[in-house]
């Protein structure tokens, strides 16, 4: 019943027989966090990074009523381009494919689908998280619930301040999902390498990260894992400089009273306009770099 809806690419296909290492990505990023032709270049070059590093990429989307395992040039084109691509997380997944309309799979669907595909690592560049002002807003990511219950591990580089790290950190306490440094004390913030707050725990390689999935899930912990990578020294951005960008963008948010799932696209389309595109060279950056970390730890679990 459940293989009518997944619909896998040929290299998805082989991977899977061959039992190597696969490695999902979402598409949201590429539909709704970055702009063409940026999006589909960073896509096809984070799938080519995965590969050198020894694993499959498996790039996960809603189109023409299935939910796809790896995709086509066509399709990240598409994914790129269209305007007719939906945001697409957990509640939006029945409707989609029932109206066979397309959709851009966000962390918390992407998680939804790589564990129905038996994929057990995810690639992204930040998760949601608590929004500032949540306790008036309600504004919570559906990642986050996600992360407490889809057994996934995402690497990712942190969240962004766009978000209050203090209460996402406090949610995901809250319902167990550990929350791990790739060799870093700190919760990396996305632009940045550190933030104000500290990790649950700190990993220094790919082995001991896989190593710790594999204990969580043999006890039968459900849920994923946060593994957060900071973005290289290189491509950081100035503290004082991001975080005044993301209070004007903030600020703006408010004034056009954006709300629900337009609220994240509003305000990174908001901080890239701002920062005269620095922050996507950056996003660019810590995506590639957080796919070599996942790639790694893929092809440690099946090993
Ligand atoms: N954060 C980013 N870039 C992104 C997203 C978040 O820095 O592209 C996307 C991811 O797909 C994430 C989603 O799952 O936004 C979260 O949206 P919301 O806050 O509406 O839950
Ligand atoms: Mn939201």
């Amino acid at each position: 019943m459940l293989e009518k809806w997944l619909e896998y690419s040929q290299e998805v296909i082989e991977a899977r027989e061959a039992g190597k290492p696969i490695v999902a990505l979402e598409s949201t990023i590429i539909s709704h966090g970055m702009p063409y032709p940026q999006n589909v270049e960073t896509a096809r070059e984070v799938e080519e990074i995965i590969r050198e590093n020894g694993a499959v990429p498996a790039t996960i989307a809603i189109l023409d009523g299935k939910i796809k395992i790896g995709l086509s040039n066509e399709d990240l084109e598409y994914l790129g381009q269209s305007e007719n691509v939906e945001k697409a997380s957990r509640r939006d997944i029945p409707f989609l494919l029932s109206t066979k309309k397309n959709g851009a799979t966000t962390v918390t669907a992407t998680m939804i689908c790589a564990e129905l595909a038996g994929i057990e690592v995810f690639v992204t560049g930040g998760i949601g998280g608590v929004h500032r002002e949540a306790e008036t807003t309600m504004d919570i990511s559906a990642d986050l619930q996600e992360l407490a219950q889809t057994n996934v591990a995402v690497v990712c580089a942190g969240a962004k301040s766009i978000l209050d790290l203090g209460l996402t950190l406090e949610y995901l306490e809250t319902h167990g999902v550990p929350v791990v440094g790739f060799g870093t004390d700190t919760l990396p913030a996305f632009y940045t390498r550190t933030s104000p707050f500290n990790v649950n725990f700190r990993l220094d390689s790919a082995d001991e990260v896989a190593e710790m999935i594999k204990t969580k899930w043999e006890l039968g912990l459900d849920g994923g894992i946060v593994v957060a990578n900071p973005i290289p020294e290189e491509n950081a951005l100035e503290e004082s400089f991001i975080s005044e960008v993301i209070n004007q963008a903030l600020a703006e948010a408010k004034e056009n009273q954006i709300e629900g799932k337009q609220v994240t696209p509003f305000l990174l389309g908001k901080v890239k306009e701002l920062t005269e595109g620095k922050s996507l060279v950056a996003n660019i950056a810590l995506v590639k770099n957080n796919a070599r970390v996942g790639a790694m730890i893929a092809a440690s679990l099946v090993r």
